[in-house]
């Protein structure tokens, strides 16, 4: 049974008693620190036991990911091979047309995605004939059974309701870093209003995914600070995706050293013991880690991944690849409304 910090028990699981995990909204950010530099061994020790508290079997959930609008974004994320400015070879297209989302929507059902993710390269999505396009996207992913989830950058309080209304589960909006380290990263636009967004799905009821991303460039505090923002909320995000970064050359962060597998797991550890009950994504960077590296990753608590061969506009692991690990390891796919955490 999970309870707040108040003591206030969500719910029972009463065939399968489990021990209290508090879900605390007050970490400190030395506490946070010192988990993260734990003997290896020990934060992942620490971060298994509180992962089988709350999730009872060994399962991962399967997210699949489509761009449905690529490129020719304003913003200057300076990891992002889809702004504008930077000359990465991402071309700029057009919104994809509703049947074609969803002959890709049908086609990773098939594949077993229980979660379809919808992301377009947008500052913010404008209200007219493409959100409209969108609203239709996510009823038709719904009737096919599955999650929707979308990213389509800011939103208002009015686009929020409607896509909620239209049957949105989650919504996807990164925080990337800390809010000291965002300023290096991004000009555009501010972590307040990151935050305002992140407001507005949450009060239209719609599940919040929200994570980063390592090797920014961040210090291991802005990462663990990124983690107690996120983790210090009113209610902890739904899904924390937990994403290295997949370094694209015509990007400023070209350069930038590839992320140590430890450090994912490091990562991955704390944002399992600072949130409990969400899932936690081993999001972009898996096609650089080998089979090990990403099993460590789940023994760290990640509980969800997306599969297909493509992310947004960068590789991702071949289908049979993640069939051929998840089934020499015995990892199971993790079932919508059936597999919740024990709260
Ligand atoms: N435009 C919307 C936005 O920024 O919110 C939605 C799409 S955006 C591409 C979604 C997320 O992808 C970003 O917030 C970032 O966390 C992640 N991302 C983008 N490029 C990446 C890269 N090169 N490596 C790792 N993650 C990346
Ligand atoms: C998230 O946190 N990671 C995904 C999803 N949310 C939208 C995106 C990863 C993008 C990696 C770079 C690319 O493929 O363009
Ligand atoms: Fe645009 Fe999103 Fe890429 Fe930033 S991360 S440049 S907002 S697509």
């Amino acid at each position: 049974m999970l309870t707040e910090f108040s003591g206030h028990a969500h719910t029972a699981d009463h065939s399968h008693p489990a021990p209290q995990v508090p879900l605390r909204h007050d970490w400190a950010l030395p506490e946070v620190r010192a988990l993260y530099e734990l003997p290896l061994l020990d934060l992942v020790y620490r971060a298994q036991t509180v992962h089988r508290a709350v999730w009872k079997d060994n399962k991962v959930q399967l997210c699949s990911l489509l761009s449905i609008k690529t490129g020719g974004c304003s913003e200057d994320c300076a990891y992002c091979p889809q702004a504008a400015r930077y000359k990465t070879g991402v071309k700029a297209e057009k919104l994809m047309s509703v049947p074609q989302v969803l002959e890709a929507a049908k086609t990773a059902r098939q594949a077993g995605a229980t979660r379809f993710c919808m992301g377009a390269a947008w500052r913010e999505i404008k209200d007219g004939p493409q959100f409209d396009s969108v609203l239709e996207m996510v009823r038709g992913v719904k009737s096919l059974g599955m999650e929707a989830c979308c990213t389509l950058g800011m939103l208002t309080d009015s686009q929020a309701h409607r896509l909620k209304a239209a049957g949105l589960d989650a919504y996807n909006h990164n925080l990337d870093t800390s809010e000291a380290h965002y300023g290096d990263i991004i000009s555009t636009r501010g972590y307040d209003d990151r935050l305002k967004t992140l407001q507005r799905v949450r009060d239209a009821g719609i599940g919040v995914c929200c994570g980063g991303i390592i090797g920014l460039g961040e210090s291991i505090d802005d990462r663990c600070q990124m983690l107690v923002t996120l983790a210090n909320q009113a209610h902890h995000p739904e899904s924390v995706p937990v994403n290295a970064l997949v370094p694209v050359e015509g990007t400023p962060l070209a350069q930038h050293a590839r992320v140590e597998t430890l450090d994912m797991v490091r990562t991955i550890a704390v944002a399992r013991i600072l949130m409990p009950a969400s899932m936690v994504r081993l999001s972009a960077g898996r096609q650089q880690m080998n089979e090990e590296a990403q099993l460590l990753c789940m023994m760290a608590g990640a509980n969800s991944v997306f599969f297909g061969e493509k992310l947004l506009t960068t590789g991702n692991p071949e289908f049979d690849q993640d069939m051929a690990l998840f089934e020499k390891a015995g990892v199971k796919p993790l079932e919508p409304n059936v597999d919740k955490p024990n709260t």
